[in-house]
C-alpha cells in the first residue's frame, strides 16, 4: 500500500472526531480551527473512575451558591471525575484544559456554563449535550457543580498505604529456586482490562498458564532486574507483586499507593537489581518507593510544585511514565503537569537526591534508545519528544515531532539504512511517525533531530514496536474510527526507509483474528523474547469476543491466534524478558 496523500488524511481525521463524539454541531465543524481537538488525542484524556466513586461532602455554602442537594453533588462529583478531570485537574485549576475554579466560573455564569457544556468549544471543550452523552438535566446539575468550591478528594500518606499492604508470603517463605518449569523469559503479562486482571501466556505454546486478579482497569506491567517479580499496577493505585519462582506463580504482596495510578518501576541499576520498587499516582500527586521483597512503602515523595517554564504553583502534577536507569541508580519520574523529569538517587532513601530537569509539560510516556543511555518521552500535548541523558543527568534537546500528540510508549530503535540508529514515534492526532536520530557520537549531524517523517495507517495510532533482530517497524492505529484501520497494522521494511516516501505492508489482524462482531482494535505490538514474532492484541468490548493475534517477523504471515474466553479486552503485553532488559 502506498501512503496516503494530505486530503486523505485529513478526511479521516475529521470522521474520528464525529466518531468519537466530539466536534458535533454542524457550526462548530465549519468553523472548526487549526487547534480545535477533535481527534482521537483529545478523546484519549485520563478518566479518573477510582477517584469518582469516593464520597464527599458538599462544600460550606456560600451566599449566591446555586441550589444543589448532597446527591447531586455525589453525582455530579462522579461525571467530574470520570470525564472532565483529565483535562481540567482534579481540583479545577486546569490542565490541558482551562480552569474551572468558581473565580472563573462564577465570572461567566450559569447559562454561559450551560451552553459551553452543551456545545462544546472550538478550543477543544468535547460537546457533551448535543452528542447525548449528558443529558439536559445533567449538564443543568454539571453548571450548578463547577458554580461551586470543588472536592478535595483525600490524600493518601503513609498510614493510609501502610493500612492496604499486605504480604501475602514472606520473603522467608518463599521458593529458594526457581519451583515451576514455566520458561519465565519468553512469558507474557498480559493485561486484561476491564476485568481486572492478567494473564500469564507461555511464548512458546500460547497457553495461557495463569489468570490472576489484580488491580482495577489494570494498566501496565514491569519486572525486576532477575526477572523474578512481576509487579502490575491498577488504575485504582493497587500494585501487585507476583513471584514467578512459586509451583504456580501467584501475588505475595500488595499494596495502594493512592487514588488513581498509571506507573509502576523496579531499581535496575548493578548492586540494586531487585532492591526497590516505585509506583507513581496520579492522585495524590506523588510516587512512593517501596522494598523491592515486599513493597513496604518507604518513602513518599509529593511532586506539588512550580511549573518548570512559568514557575507558578501546581497543586496537581500527575507522575506518568518511570523508567529504571541502567547508568546510575535512579529513576526517571515524569511530571507531567509541571514538565519536569525527576531523577530521583535511590542509593541513599534517607537522604534522598533529585536531580529535577526542565523538561516540557504533558509529559507522558516514553523509552530508552539502543545504548540505553537516552531516555526519549513525549510531551504529548506540547508536539514534542525530550531527551534526557541518564548518564550526565541532563537535558540533551527538545525535538519537534511534527505530528500531533506524539504517543510513543517506549518506542521503537531501528538502524535506519541512511542515518544510523534512531528512535521512532507515532501520534495520536496523525498519521505520521517521527524518527529521530540517536547517535552523536556516528551520526552528530542526525542526533536528536527528527531525520524523517513517515506516513502510517491513520491517526489514533499508540504504540510503535521492533526488535533488535527484527528488519521492521510495526505501527498501530487502535484509536481510528475506520475499523478497517483500527483493525490494522502497517508494517516498514526498515531496508526501505532509505526511500523518499517508503511504502508499508497492511497486516488485517482482526480478520486473520476471524472476529465479526464489534469493532476490535488492534493494540500495541510485543515480540516474543528470541524476536521472530510479535504479538498483537484484538481488544474488544468486554462482552465480546477478544484475541491475541501472533504474526512471524520474517514473513509477515499470521502464526496462530490465541482465544479463551478468559482473554477479556486484552490490551498491554509485556514479554518478561524484553521489559526486564528494555529491549524494543
Ligand atoms: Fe496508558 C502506558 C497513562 C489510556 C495502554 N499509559 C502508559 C503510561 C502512562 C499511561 C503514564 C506510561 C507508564 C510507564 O511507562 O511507566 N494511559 C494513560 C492515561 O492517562 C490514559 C490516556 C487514560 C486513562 O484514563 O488511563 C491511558 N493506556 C490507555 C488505554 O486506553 C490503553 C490503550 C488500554 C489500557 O489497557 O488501558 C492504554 N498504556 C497502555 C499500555 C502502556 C501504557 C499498553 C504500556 C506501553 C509499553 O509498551 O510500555
Amino acid at each position: 500500500m502506498t501512503p496516503k496523500n494530505a486530503t486523505w488524511r485529513a478526511t479521516l481525521l475529521s470522521s474520528a472526531a464525529i466518531a468519537l463524539g466530539l466536534a458535533v454541531s454542524g457550526a462548530m465543524a465549519q468553523e472548526n480551527p487549526a487547534d480545535h481537538g477533535d481527534d482521537a488525542s483529545a478523546a484519549y484524556q485520563p478518566s479518573m473512575t477510582t477517584l469518582g466513586q469516593i464520597q464527599v461532602e458538599i462544600p460550606g455554602r456560600k451566599p449566591g451558591d446555586p441550589v444543589m442537594t448532597s446527591s447531586e453533588y455525589q453525582k455530579a462529583n462522579t461525571i467530574y471525575f470520570e470525564r472532565c478531570a483529565g483535562c481540567h485537574g482534579v481540583l479545577r485549576k486546569g490542565a490541558t484544559g482551562k480552569a474551572l475554579t468558581p473565580d472563573v466560573t462564577r465570572e461567566n455564569g450559569f447559562e454561559f456554563l450551560k451552553d459551553f457544556i452543551t456545545y462544546g468549544s472550538p478550543a477543544g471543550m468535547p460537546n457533551w449535550g448535543t452528542s447525548g452523552d449528558l443529558s439536559e438535566d445533567e449538564i443543568d446539575m454539571m453548571a450548578r457543580y463547577v458554580l461551586l468550591d470543588p472536592a478535595i478528594p483525600p490524600e493518601f500518606g503513609m498510614s493510609e498505604m501502610r493500612d492496604s499492604w499486605k504480604v501475602h508470603i514472606a520473603p522467608a517463605d518463599r521458593p529458594t529456586e526457581k519451583m515451576n518449569d514455566w520458561d519465565i523469559d519468553n512469558l507474557f503479562s498480559v493485561t486484561l482490562r476491564d476485568s481486572g486482571e492478567i494473564a500469564l501466556i507461555d511464548g512458546a505454546s500460547y497457553e495461557i498458564k495463569k489468570v490472576l486478579s489484580t488491580g482495577y482497569a489494570v494498566h501496565i506491567s514491569r519486572i525486576s532486574a532477575s526477572g523474578r517479580y512481576l509487579f502490575v499496577i491498577g488504575r485504582d493505585a493497587k500494585v501487585n507483586m507476583i513471584d514467578l519462582w512459586m509451583e504456580s506463580p501467584d501475588t505475595v504482596a500488595e499494596i495502594k499507593v493512592g487514588a488513581e495510578a498509571r506507573s509502576v518501576e523496579t531499581s535496575k541499576f548493578e548492586g540494586f537489581e531487585d532492591k526497590y520498587a516505585i509506583a507513581g499516582a496520579y492522585w495524590p500527586p506523588q510516587f512512593v518507593i517501596m522494598d523491592g521483597d515486599t513493597l513496604e512503602p518507604l518513602r513518599i515523595k509529593s511532586t506539588r510544585g512550580m511549573t518548570y517554564d512559568e514557575q507558578s504553583f501546581h497543586p496537581e502534577p500527575r507522575v506518568a511514565a518511570i523508567l529504571g536507569s541502567h547508568y546510575k541508580p535512579e529513576f526517571l519520574v515524569n511530571i507531567k503537569e509541571t514538565g519536569k523529569i525527576m531523577m530521583v538517587d535511590y542509593s541513599d532513601i534517607e537522604a534522598l537526591k533529585i536531580t529535577e530537569i526542565n523538561a516540557e509539560r504533558f509529559l507522558h510516556d516514553g523509552g530508552l534508545d539502543s545504548t540505553q543511555r537516552y531516555f526519549l518521552t513525549a510531551a504529548n500535548a506540547r508536539g514534542k519528544v525530550v531527551v534526557v541523558d541518564t548518564k550526565e543527568s541532563s537535558l540533551v534537546a527538545v525535538i519537534e515531532t511534527d505530528g500531533q500528540t506524539p504517543h510513543p510508549g517506549r518506542g521503537a530503535n531501528i538502524i535506519h539504512p541512511t542515518y544510523g540508529p534512531v528512535w521512532a514515534t507515532s501520534h495520536l492526532g496523525d498519521d505520521t511517525v517521527a524518527l529521530i536520530g540517536t547517535d552523536p557520537e556516528g551520526h552528530p549531524d542526525q542526533a536528536w533531530k527528527m531525520v524523517q517523517q513517515l506516513y502510517g495507517l491513520g491517526g489514533g495510532s499508540l504504540f510503535v514496536k521492533t526488535h533488535p533482530t527484527s528488519e521492521h517497524l510495526y505501527v498501530d492505529a487502535p484509536l481510528n474510527p475506520d475499523a478497517e484501520v483500527s483493525g490494522s497494522v502497517a508494517v516498514f521494511k526498515v531496508a526501505d526507509l532509505a526511500e523518499e516516501e517508503p511504502e508499508f505492508t497492511v497486516l488485517p489482524i482482526v480478520e486473520w483474528a476471524g472476529i465479526a462482531e464489534g469493532q476490535p482494535r488492534v493494540v500495541q505490538g510485543e515480540f516474543n523474547k528470541d524476536g521472530d514474532e510479535i504479538w498483537f492484541s484484538v481488544w474488544n468490548a468486554k462482552d465480546l469476543e477478544s484475541a491475541i493475534v501472533v504474526v512471524d517477523d520474517k514473513t509477515l504471515e499470521l502464526k496462530h491466534v490465541i482465544k479463551d474466553p478468559r482473554l477479556i479486552t486484552p490490551t498491554g503485553k509485556f514479554n518478561v524478558y524484553n521489559t526486564r532488559a528494555d529491549v524494543y
